[in-house]
């Protein structure tokens, strides 16, 4: 397999103007027409045109309306290359033939549940018609479907319609363009678009720019969504919701999706990305949009939790590891593989520093110069940059490296105060760790929103901060500021606070201002009193998250010399005190109660010991529940939802802290908490109740358990949406040799290997299982390893998202490590392996 380098970009030699398409639709093949008109880039030009084309079939190829003879053109199995080509502009006409009902890739044209379907992003249109399939190439289009009316009774395409109406023997054509969901399943999706569409006119200023917009739900789909002009496609599991089959956090899924497919009609489609390694250009942007607009429809400092969570998760652990790319990579073999988190979800803290550094107003300014220079345009992260700069005259100093070098930095904070002087002195030293192909890299610009608090538990106003030998002023409209953006830029930087009448409790990165690891000298009770009275709830709960991240570690130190596990009455206390305060939101009590993942402490461990941090993390889960029986179950019984399911923010709240408290008690295993959850799960009006109560009882082995599946299975079969829930669940189990029961539901008839939502539900889920996937005996990894090879045949996406639990296999003890490396080389043996899996795998062992 080739690889492909952003170094290596050139301008095309031919630019395309204007493509008519014309899709004959049939139920053996489909007949696609191109007709091109082509424009040399510069006058005279002899190069040849190579157009991609993968699984096509050519049934003729005119230029300027003459066949081309042989010798003028060669097809192999990615191109389609023509020379002796006329020197000025020409069309091409193309007819290619397709058989979409044997696509099981889905990109491309395919068909889902009946239904034509296609994907194009980021190489599917290649397997359409022959084309320069790459984004620099901004054709208008004109779009033609014909088929079948009893087949095919509704024809979608992007753009307004032009015309539609009957042809002869009973089919049909259209550029036509329908609403296509009941209109139960389609009220949030036509709530969450609505409300869309006016926060970017308000936000932004940008108002939708066509007379059409459809929103279409697939079935069997590999992404979350795609962002089509006018002819949104989403997976359906993030459009379809009502209280009986979608949980609340399907339903804030569907709004910040919805959000984000619609802002990509200005970032990703008016304005565009030059090749595709300037992804994050259009996505680490979108995601922002999306995020500001999911905080702006909810709470703010609750989102950030959510969001900052998955990087952590996620991303963090993708920075270090040997996928580890930065946020424009710097080349790949299958773009495919690099719709990542570090892409999307680093990309997005990227913007958010962009923000941060300039505020709103600046931030907005920015947007509007990049959109003034580039509408229409297809352009690359610079140029982002240099709007942001240029629209306020700011100093970015070493920006730019956030696009370049990959790896979480490491910041580290040292203070210090002179009671004497009454100054504080913050010492930031930073590190960005070695990732493959970059051993050393340069300090980052690292933007830290800070506050000092007194001993009252408030802001200190801060007024002016020694720096870089300069006195600078800190100011908010000419009063003394509570929280400043400190810029920090170098290896080693100092900055000294005047007028500080005491010693501060520090609260350093506010918000999170940078996707950073945050090492600091705040001391235990520094952080309880963070925890107690932060006035940025973000950091109160991260202080909270710190001392459990400390607790953990220790606990597993503790797992592993065999030693007893105890765990310490101050923390017990810490969470009753927040389980037990009214005046916090619900939403940020469940939240903050809720133990970091296992993934986050794993990717703390020098050696990741899956056994250990599960022990402890499980422990300390029902250690609380044991102390905190009464008031987990007081919360219970208060914040039942006695009325209609409404996705409003008060009964979110009640049910996100109700089902936490739920799930704690759970953990118990005993038969009056049992007893509970089967209440819950049989009284409950709404999913989101339901299910979380089901999650309870799965943690309790037994009888009751078993038939609550079953019955859940039973009433629920119809909805496939909710029967893939139902298959993670029991996927993700812990109970020990639990590979055998995942086997078994691979044959279940509710199971498709073929549609990517059961796969992520099944297989995704049983990698979630630290016992199981991570079994000593190697069985977890064995059916992982099969199941790619088998999968890699049917859908290479999907099947190399699979292969990527096996990316981090050093982070393990050596026979683990020993265990994958045979699989990842098993993989790699495979008789036509894809390139997607081959990328992943190959680079998991160098
Ligand atoms: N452009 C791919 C799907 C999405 O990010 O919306
Ligand atoms: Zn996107």
């Amino acid at each position: 397999p080739k690889e492909i380098f952003l170094k290596d970009y050139k301008e095309p030699d031919y630019f395309f103007e204007k493509v008519d398409l014309n899709f004959q639709l049939g139920e053996e093949t489909t007949l696609v027409f191109s007709k091109i008109f082509v424009s040399p880039r510069v006058e005279g030009c002899l190069a040849p045109l190579v157009l991609d084309g993968v699984d096509l079939k050519l049934i003729s190829l005119k230029v300027n309306g003459k066949e081309v003879k042989g010798d003028d053109f060669h097809v192999d199995s990615r191109h389609l290359t023509l020379s002796s080509l006329p020197s000025g502009k020409f069309t091409l006409e193309i007819v290619t033939e397709i058989c979409p009902q044997k696509n099981t890739s889905l990109e491309g044209l395919y068909k889902s549940s009946g239904n034509f379907c296609t994907q194009c992003e980021a190489e599917g249109f290649r397997k359409i018609i022959f084309y320069q399939d790459r984004p620099d190439i901004m054709a208008k289009y004109t779009c033609r479907i014909e088929g079948d009316k009893s087949l095919y009774p509704v024809l979608l395409s992007n753009g307004n319609l032009i015309e539609e109406g009957e042809l002869e023997e009973s089919k049909q054509y259209a550029e036509s363009l329908t609403q296509n969901l009941d209109p139960c399943t389609r009220s949030h999706a036509m709530y969450s678009l609505k409300a869309a569409m006016k926060w970017d006119e308000d936000v932004f200023g940008l108002e939708y720019d066509l007379d059409l917009f459809n929103v279409v739900a697939v079935p069997d789909f590999n992404m979350g969504a795609m962002e089509n002009k006018s002819l949104n496609i989403f997976n359906s599991k993030l459009v379809l919701a009502s209280p009986e089959t979608a949980t609340d956090a399907d339903y804030a899924a569907i709004l910040g999706v919805i959000g984000h497919e619609f802002f990509h009609n200005w970032t990703g489609n008016r304005v565009t990305c030059r090749d595709w390694f300037q992804l994050s250009l259009k996505e680490g942007l979108t995601v922002f949009r999306d995020q500001e607009f999911s905080s702006d429809m909810g709470s703010r400092p609750v989102k950030r939790i959510g969001d900052v969570s998955t990087l952590r998760s996620y991303q963090f652990p993708q920075d270090a590891g040997p996928m580890a790319h930065p946020v424009r990579p710097h080349s790949y073999i299958k773009m495919d593989n690099f719709y990542t988190v570090t892409v999307y979800e680093k990309g997005a803290e990227v913007v958010r520093m962009y923000k941060t550094l300039l505020g709103a107003s600046g931030f907005r300014k920015g947007m509007d110069l990049y959109f003034k220079r580039h509408d229409g345009q297809a352009v690359t992260c610079e140029d982002f940059f240099a709007a942001m700069r240029d629209a306020n005259g700011a100093d970015f100093s070493n920006f730019m490296l956030w696009y370049s070098q990959a790896g979480t930095p490491r910041l580290n904070v040292v203070s210090n105060y002179n009671a004497v002087a009454k100054t504080y002195s913050l010492k930031f030293s930073q590190e960005v760790p070695p990732t493959p192909g970059q051993p050393i890299k340069e300090p980052m610009f690292i933007p830290v929103a800070l506050g000092l608090l007194g001993s009252d538990g408030k802001d200190m106003p801060l007024s002016s901060v020694y720096h870089d030998g300069k006195l600078e002023s800190i100011s908010n409209n000419g009063q003394p500021a509570q929280t400043t953006v400190l810029r920090v830029t170098k290896k080693e930087e100092e900055f000294v606070f005047n007028d500080i009448p005491e010693r501060p409790v520090p609260s350093i990165l506010r918000g999170y201002t940078a996707p950073v690891r945050l090492d600091s000298d705040l001391t235990d009770a520094d952080l309880h009193f963070l925890l107690a009275n932060d006035s940025d709830e973000f950091n109160r709960w991260e202080a909270g998250q710190v001392l459990a991240r400390k607790l953990m570690l220790n606990l597993v130190s503790d797992y592993q010399q065999n030693k007893p596990l105890v765990l310490n009455q101050q923390f017990i206390n810490g969470v009753k005190s927040i389980l037990c305060d009214s005046s916090l939101d619900k939403e940020f009590i469940a939240k903050a109660i809720t133990l970091p993942g296992e993934g986050e402490i794993m990717d703390m461990m020098e050696v990741a010991d899956p056994d250990a941090v599960h022990a402890v993390r499980s422990f300390i889960r029902k250690q609380l529940a044991a102390e905190l029986k009464n008031e987990l179950h007081n919360t219970v019984k208060n914040n039942r939802t006695s009325e209609k399911y409404e996705f409003d923010h008060q009964n979110l709240l009640r049910r996100a802290l109700k089902n936490t408290a739920l799930g704690y008690l759970g953990s118990l295993e005993d038969a009056e908490m049992r007893e509970l959850a089967l209440h819950e799960y049989k009284t409950a009006t709404n999913l989101t109740e339901q299910f979380a109560a089901l999650v309870a009882l799965d943690q309790i082995p037994g009888k009751v358990r078993d038939e609550v599946l079953a019955d859940f299975y039973n009433k629920l079969q119809h909805e496939y949406l909710v029967i893939n829930k139902w298959f993670a669940l029991q996927a993700m189990s812990n109970v020990p040799g639990n590979v055998e029961n995942v086997r078994k539901l691979l044959d279940h008839p509710a199971f498709d290997m073929r549609n990517p939502n059961k796969v992520y539900s099944l297989i995704g889920g049983f990698r979630g299982s630290l016992v199981n996937f991570h079994a000593k005996d190697g069985s977890g990894y064995k059916f992982l390893g099969e199941l790619v090879v088998q999968l890699d045949k049917i859908n290479p996406q999907v099947a190399s998202r699979m292969v990527s639990a096996f990316s981090r296999w050093k982070r393990y003890d050596e026979m683990r490590q020993n265990l994958a490396k045979a699989q990842l080389e098993m993989i790699l043996a495979a008789n036509g392996l894809s390139e997607n899996v081959f990328e992943i795998a190959s680079k998991s062992l160098a």
